[in-house]
């Protein structure tokens, strides 16, 4: 456990607004929403940074994580047409548009079980002339033909879709999602919970209440899930903390969710016209206050897709302990302009790790460790 010294870190710190927050840290009290707010206020980037790390070795100690994971999207044709998504196209006819038969889908997995893989991540459109049935399939014959593979599939946005088209109620979408195979749900479809920028960014999206009812009916199932929060756009810093604090509430109440992952965005190729990549600073920073704040999620994720490999490597150092995976074909980040790879090998991984001194360990999609690399 780290003996972090309280004087040292006053003594370096040049933001006194911070003084509360540091006491509450190291008293292990909670964080408010003005907590929250004074700290994207601040620009004492150190202070903060050392904070939410102090708080990260003590809930995981030096390891950091990494998976073995495959990305599907199975379709990119989608009926919602949200503007910052450079990834789906609302016209099936499009030139862009394309749909995956169930062989692709299984060629896909044969690959990255191969690879190593202990998990597939599938997420994509919401299809207009796909059924309930079409998507449980793609969970049963990925299952039945790799039966040690864990599917992490469908965001609550895709739930809810099912849902319309089948007319069963969620618990009952998940339920048999669940004996077709699924492990757990990934975070996609939060983006940011105020009603006002989601009216902006993503008019047709089911609203928070319903994404957040969703994790907690999986959670209640057993089964577990990630979340996330899309920032970078026309979100305010109190967007972004009323968001996070919604998610440790409903935390509060299931457990259910087991890390964190602030989406960088990314602004080419869409309908936002915000022109610009989020800022290495400003990266860091949602990090490390998101550590801060989510007092009762286990991990904080670098996606190193989104902010690139250097930021989720320093990142490492702010308050994250997951650079997420191999990830082997990244499309929803790539459309838009990510600078970074569509994929990553293994060893890059372990060596990003490694060189910010702390020590990697490959883990399966529920952070049960797969191997160790302490030597
Ligand atoms: O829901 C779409 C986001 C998400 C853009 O659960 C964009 O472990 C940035 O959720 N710029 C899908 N982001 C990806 C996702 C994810 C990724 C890695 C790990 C996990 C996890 C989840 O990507 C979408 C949306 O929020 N997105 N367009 C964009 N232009």
């Amino acid at each position: 456990m780290i003996n972090l010294d309280i004087e040292k870190l006053l003594n370096l710190t040049t933001d006194k607004d911070l003084f509360p927050i540091i006491d509450k840290v190291l008293n292990e009290e909670r964080l408010s929403f003005e907590d929250g707010l004074k700290l994207f206020q601040s620009n004492d980037i150190l202070t903060i940074g050392s904070l939410a790390n102090y708080i990260t070795e003590k809930k995981n100690g030096k390891y950091a994580y990494f998976v073995i994971n495959r990305q599907l999207n199975p379709t990119n044709v989608c009926v919602l047409d949200c503007k910052f998504c450079a990834f789906a196209t609302i016209d099936k006819n499009d030139p862009k548009a394309y749909e995956m038969n169930y062989e692709e889908i299984i060629n896909k997995v044969s690959h990255a079980v191969k690879e190593g893989a202990s998990e597939v991540h599938i997420v994509g459109g919401l299809h207009p002339d796909w059924s309930f049935k079409d998507y449980l399939n793609i969970v049963s014959i990925i299952k039945k033909n790799f039966p040690d593979i864990h599917i992490k599939a469908f965001t609550a946005v895709e739930i809810d879709y099912f849902s319309k088209l089948s007319g069963l109620d969620y618990e009952e979408v998940l339920q048999k999602l669940k004996e077709a195979g699924l492990g757990s749900l990934p975070g996609g479809g939060a983006e940011i919970f105020s009603p006002e920028v989601r009216r902006i960014i993503a008019p047709k999206k089911i609203g928070w209440k319903k994404y957040l009812e969703i994790h907690k009916t999986a959670h209640r199932l057993g089964l577990h899930s990630t979340t996330t929060m899309l920032y970078g756009h026309v979100e305010s810093y109190k967007d972004r903390v009323d968001h996070i604090l919604k998610i440790r509430d409903a935390q509060d109440e299931t457990g259910g969710f087991t890390c964190f992952i602030p989406l960088a965005y990314q602004p080419e190729n869409n309908d936002l016209n915000i022109g610009k990549h989020t800022s290495g600073i400003d990266d860091l920073k949602t990090i490390a206050i998101s550590r801060l704040l989510l007092d009762n999620i286990p991990h904080i994720k670098a996606y190193w897709v989104m902010i690139g490999e250097k930021i989720a490597q320093v990142a490492l150092n702010f308050g994250a302990d997951d650079i997420d995976g191999t990830v082997m074909e990244e499309k929803i980040a790539h459309f838009a302009g990510a600078k970074s790879p569509t994929q990553q090998q293994k060893e890059k991984l372990i060596r990003l790790i490694k060189e910010a001194g702390k020590i990697p360990v490959e883990r399966d999609t529920l952070y049960n460790p797969i191997r160790i690399y302490d030597k």
